[in-house]
């Protein structure tokens, strides 16, 4: 029994054909993206940020409460300030402050050939840092108080159409976690209730930019999926 208001469902009636071959050129979009480490200062179109937010706020999420909030920080003050404290955690995670490291051996062993540091200059010459808040609390009228549902597993999902947005605008991007990252919801005056997950870091690349090699070799569909 259907007791709320509905609109009808519209989508898009494909060809088999046409499904296979829109979902292989996206795959193969897709595939262009790379993690980008090193950026230029070049500056970014502020409507593709917008874009892109706004493709990131249709993801599916914990009861349509849409628990997400994104801080788009682009002077260079505030980057400063971003990459001050992430670098102090940084350091603290690579012993670089002359203390043991929080990382493991292990850990530290497995960015080994992504060539990581403590040094975060993209944080400062990357045009703009998207800070992506999650709303532990606040429903749909963000006041703070109402119960919000799946937060996590929604913000992730945005995240994910946020990049993939952001790939498609010709736009590199870095996620970046330091933790903890609690310093960022006062950076960017979020209030208590919202819990920063993660920095992406958007711009262009560097002339000189590079990939890990590593970082290329993708599972293959045999290893990744299995069909029942
Ligand atoms: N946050 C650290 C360490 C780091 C951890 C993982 I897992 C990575 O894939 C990359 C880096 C840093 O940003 O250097």
């Amino acid at each position: 029994m259907r007791d709320h208001e509905t609109l009808p469902y519209a989508l898009e009636n494909l060809s088999h054909d046409e499904s296979v071959a829109r979902a292989r050129a996206m795959r193969d979009r897709l595939r262009q993206r790379r993690t980008c480490r090193y950026f230029s200062d070049e500056s970014v179109p502020r409507e593709a940020i917008e874009a892109a937010i706004e493709a990131a706020g249709t993801a599916p999420n914990g009861a349509n409460h849409q628990p997400w909030h994104f801080a788009v920080i682009q002077s260079p003050e505030r980057k400063r300030a971003v990459r001050e404290a992430a670098e102090a955690e940084e350091r603290r995670f690579y012993g670089a402050d002359g203390t043991d490291p929080k990382a493991s051996e292990e850990w530290l062993g497995a960015l080994r050939d992504l060539g990581t540091d403590a040094d975060k200059p993209f944080l400062e010459t990357a045009p703009c840092l998207i800070v992506v808040f999650a709303q532990r609390k606040g429903g749909i009228a963000e006041d703070g108080e109402t119960q919000n549902y799946y937060v996590t597993e929604s913000v992730g999902i945005a995240c994910g159409m946020l990049i993939a947005t952001l790939h498609e605008a010709g736009l590199a991007t870095l996620t970046h976690t330091p933790s903890p990252m609690g310093f960022l919801r006062d950076i960017c005056e979020r209030p208590e209730w919202e819990k920063p997950l993660m920095i992406v870091v958007v711009g262009h690349p560097a002339k000189d930019a590079t990939v890990p090699a590593r970082a290329v070799e993708k599972k293959p569909l045999a290893r990744i999926a299995s069909w029942l």
